[in-house]
């Protein structure tokens, strides 16, 4: 069955300017599945419709499934169909027909997750993007809206609880212990939000009265003895319901609400109308087991999945290249959800600090692509962070360019014009355009445009005439396929704060630049300034600027954007980490005495302390360099982590002691608290005092919730200490009966800057509880291993030929997760001689693989590509 997905001669690439309108639409379909692990048997009876006058036969898309029988209007028409390119072409004189199919699906042998599959004893299923078509023979493409109505059957002790879209119309006993439920969906809805579930499941349920007063009942559905652990996820669900309707003006639509927590998942979760399915680690929460990023994460993809009611189901995309017309949306959606809840600044440098950890990096390699591909191979390639965090980007850069009034107004239009159809980024533009009048006609190259701008900065004082002079300049770089490119347009929010006062000179103001480059005046002032840029990452870009050290300190302690803030700290500590891996003279004191400002700062709260002091990630570090040289960057942060944790010794057991008062409780200032600790922990280990290990093992020992004891691991398996053993089996035994948290074992040992971190691994990929089965369990290990920079890129090639092993043995089973770990071999330009040559090599021994699947190759063969 799996050869379906193999990959023949040449696989097809699809190309945006090649969409066609659907020849036959499907406006209703009724679904009848006689569930069974392994043999389910699913008929469909498809009512199509002509769609305009041509002549072209029905295609309908299949794959990994037996078709049993096939008629036309009640007439067995099975011997007239052609089955060809997984899927069947069936010519039809009418302009309405009833198409009924019948086949068999295995749902216990679908390992890679599309579809319907097993999963710890449930049938569940995942249809985005193209999965329908391995349940049913369908014309599998979002602008197909259909009426669903699903009958499932299954035996009534196994599979107790029968779900699907839409409301419940009826359900019973059949014969034989087997029972039934029937559904109907009264939204019309493409069929990649079709979703069941069946399964032995317990219910915590709550309910939500709309601000037009409809009763929603919630449901969230996860095993039994997991139900004490879901009421984070139905708190943040009610909040996401509330916010969606105070910030945007979106009521939910149905009398239910389900959501489902599956162990199997090759995603976070998925918004299928009304029944949505998550990964379990994006609902399963409570303070021993989960950590405060847990606890964020679980609420923002709450959010998310809910938010895609609106962004997503009652309007959807018109076809995969439009895909960040509701993920980059519904990430800026659940963005602004978390920032209003919590601390907005923190969250903006937690949403800046992933979008440079990997979208930044996909930018600037093999795989870039515009948020609005141009052509693929297999879409599932383009979940991406440009798609998703990039895509999130320029919406915010709307709402920033617009004024949230008329981006409200815009939103507003988008929805009512658009309601029940499947759109395009373009319809979504051009509703923002319409309703605030203002002209987007630049603004839309971000959406054919692939790179990361570089925004040039010279900025002079003119002590005489008292006036400030900014030069901006920017430079969109080629990326594969698009050589040349034109400016974009960049909302660049800039200050001015005084060099002696620390004070805001003039207030923030937004500059838009749209050309290559443009100057700017500011003045007279009253005292010399320094410039506070790209206040709030007000665009997506790469700062270059010769601000010097003394300047970025100043601007770290007295800038009144926090971001800038944040940003200044960053910067500062960049240039010195670079000077380091250059072996350039450098003097460590201005970021030590800038980070003792900032620890000292009583404005400040933990929070925005625990981030500022952080110094940048090693691939950060990385970007930066002509040649990257992973052993000379680790070296150089090591070294400063090193310094600062010495030099300051005494302000880290302060911040540490400061932070452990009180017992556990999920508030911003007790996350911020323990996030502080953490860091100060962390400080003193790399400090390298004698204490740090029995610090961190009573930390450990002592600890209350899963933030605490998380970070005490991550210190101690860094070390040599005895206290690492002692944790890490005290860590299993404690937790070896829940997976999610066995996770966390695996990814602190992958993580660990240990030199003997690639022997660890190989040793854990063969521990009885790894399993390339499970897609949580696979990237704990081999994804977090493959972020190891200092690990992964060790010149023996080991972690390399590790990896690719991985990969390989990954694509047979699941093909779409596999997938997601070739990115790091991507880079290999960027590095030294023999890691490069290394890197390509494991690319070509991927290649050479016999029968690998579209998916890895598509992103195997563009990763070697030279140019
Ligand atoms: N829309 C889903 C995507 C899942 C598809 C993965 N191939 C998750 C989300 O963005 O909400
Ligand atoms: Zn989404």
């Amino acid at each position: 069955m799996s050869e379906s997905r193999v990959v023949s001669d040449k696989p097809t690439v699809i190309h945006r300017h090649d969409y066609q309108p659907p020849d036959w639409l499907v406006p209703s379909i009724a679904l009848n599945f006689l569930l069974d692990p392994q043999k389910t048997r699913v008929k469909a009876r498809l009512h199509v419709k002509r769609n305009g006058e041509h002549t072209h036969p029905l295609r309908l898309e299949g794959n990994d499934q037996s078709l049993i029988s096939f008629s036309i209007d009640g007439v067995d028409a099975l011997s007239q169909v052609e089955k060809a390119d997984h899927g069947l072409t069936v010519p039809l004189s009418g302009d309405s027909h009833f198409i009924e199919t019948e086949v068999e699906i295995s749902p216990e042998s679908n390992s890679q997750l599309m579809g319907l599959y097993a999963s710890s004893g449930l049938l569940c299923t995942q249809c985005e993007a193209e999965g329908f078509r391995r349940i049913t023979y369908f014309p599998d493409r979002p602008d197909i809206l259909s009426r669903y109505t699903v009958r499932m059957e299954a035996d009534a002790s196994a599979f107790p609880v029968l779900l699907s879209n839409g409301n419940l119309a009826l359900s019973g006993k059949t014969e034989n212990g087997r029972h039934f439920a029937l559904w109907n969906d009264p939204f019309p809805k493409p069929c990649y939000l079709f979703a069941l579930v069946a399964g032995n499941l317990a219910a915590r349920r709550d309910e939500f009265i709309t601000a037009s007063g409809r009763k929603v009942a919630l449901a969230i559905w996860v095993r039994e003895a997991d139900l004490d652990k879901t009421a984070h996820a139905m708190e943040a669900l009610k909040k996401a319901m509330a916010w969606d309707e105070k910030v945007y003006g979106r009521e939910y639509d149905l009398d239910q609400f389900n959501i489902v927590a599956v162990d199997d998942f090759n995603f976070g979760a998925m918004e299928n109308k009304s029944l949505n399915i998550f990964n379990s680690r994006y609902i399963l929460a409570d303070p021993d087991t989960a950590t405060d990023a847990d606890y964020d994460a679980i609420a923002g993809v709450v959010a998310h999945e809910y938010f895609h009611n609106w962004s997503g189901d009652r309007v959807t995309c018109r076809d995969w290249f439009q895909l960040s017309l509701k993920e980059g949306f519904t990430v800026f959606r659940d963005q602004s959800f978390s920032a209003d809840l919590g601390s907005p600044a923190v969250k903006r440098i937690e949403d800046v600090r992933s979008l440079r950890a990997a979208q930044f990096p996909e930018d600037a390699g093999p795989l870039a692509h515009p948020i609005r591909p141009e052509s693929y191979i297999e879409i599932s390639n383009f979940y991406t962070a440009t798609v998703y965090n990039k895509g999130a980007e320029i919406i915010r850069m709307l709402h920033r360019l617009l004024g949230a009034e008329q981006f409200r107004k815009g939103s507003d239009l988008y929805f009512d014009r658009h309601d029940g159809e499947a759109a395009t980024c373009e319809d979504f533009v051009q509703a923002m355009e319409d309703a605030s009048g203002v002209d987007l006609k630049l603004f839309r190259r971000w959406y054919n445009q692939a790179g990361t701008p570089k925004l040039k900065i010279a900025f002079k004082w003119d002590d005489k005439t008292k006036m400030a002079h900014l030069h901006l300049e920017q430079i969109v770089p080629p990326t594969p396929s698009q050589p040349e490119k034109q400016p974009m347009v960049l909302p660049v929010a800039v200050a001015l704060i005084g060099k002696e006062t620390g004070r805001n000179l003039i207030g923030e103001q937004l500059l838009v630049l749209s050309e290559a480059s443009q100057d700017y005046e500011f003045g007279p002032l009253e005292e010399e300034p320094l410039l506070s840029s790209n206040r709030g990452f007000s665009a997506p870009v790469i700062i270059e600027d010769q601000c010097e050290a003394a300047n970025l300190a100043f601007l770290s302690a007295h800038d009144d954007d926090p971001f800038a803030r944040y940003e200044a700290m960053q910067q500062l500590m960049l240039n010195l980490l670079v000077a380091r891996v250059h072996k350039e003279q450098s003097n460590a004191s201005t970021v030590v005495e800038a980070v003792r400002q900032t620890l000292i700062d009583p404005k400040l709260d933990s929070a925005f302390i625990a981030e500022a002091v952080i110094l940048p990630s090693e691939n950060m570090i990385g970007e930066q360099l002509e040649t990257v040289d992973p052993k000379a960057i680790a070296e150089a942060r090591d070294d400063l982590r090193s310094i600062l944790g010495q030099e300051l010794e005494d302000l880290w057991r302060d911040a540490y002691k400061r932070s452990s008062r009180g017992d556990y409780s999920y508030t911003p200032e007790a996350v911020g608290a323990r996030r502080l600790r953490n860091v100060a922990l962390s400080y003193l280990a790399a400090g390298d005092f004698k204490d740090a290990p029995t610090i961190a093992w009573q930390q450990f020992e002592k600890a209350d919730n899963m933030t605490d004891r998380r970070g005490a691991l991550d210190v101690l398996v860094n070390g040599v200490a005895p206290e690492r053993e002692q944790a890490l089996t005290a860590f299993y035994e404690r937790y070896k009966d829940n997976a999610l948290v066995i996770d966390k074992w695996f990814s602190a040992q992958a993580l660990s800057t240990r030199p003997d971190t690639i022997d660890i691994v190989k040793k854990l990929a063969v521990h009885p509880d790894f399993t390339l089965k499970n897609p949580n369990r696979a990237r704990s290990l081999i994804g977090g291993f493959a972020h190891n920079a200092r690990a992964f890129h060790d010149l023996s090639g080991e972690g390399y030929r590790f990896v690719t092993d991985m990969i390989i043995a990954l694509d047979k089973i699941n093909s779409q997760t596999a997938a997601r770990m070739i990115a790091p071999f991507g880079r290999w330009k960027r590095y030294d001689s023999t890691r490069s040559e290394l890197m390509r090599q494991s690319l070509e021994k991927i290649l050479e693989t016999p029968n690998l699947s579209k998916d890895v190759f598509e992103q195997a063969s563009k990763s070697l590509l030279s140019d």
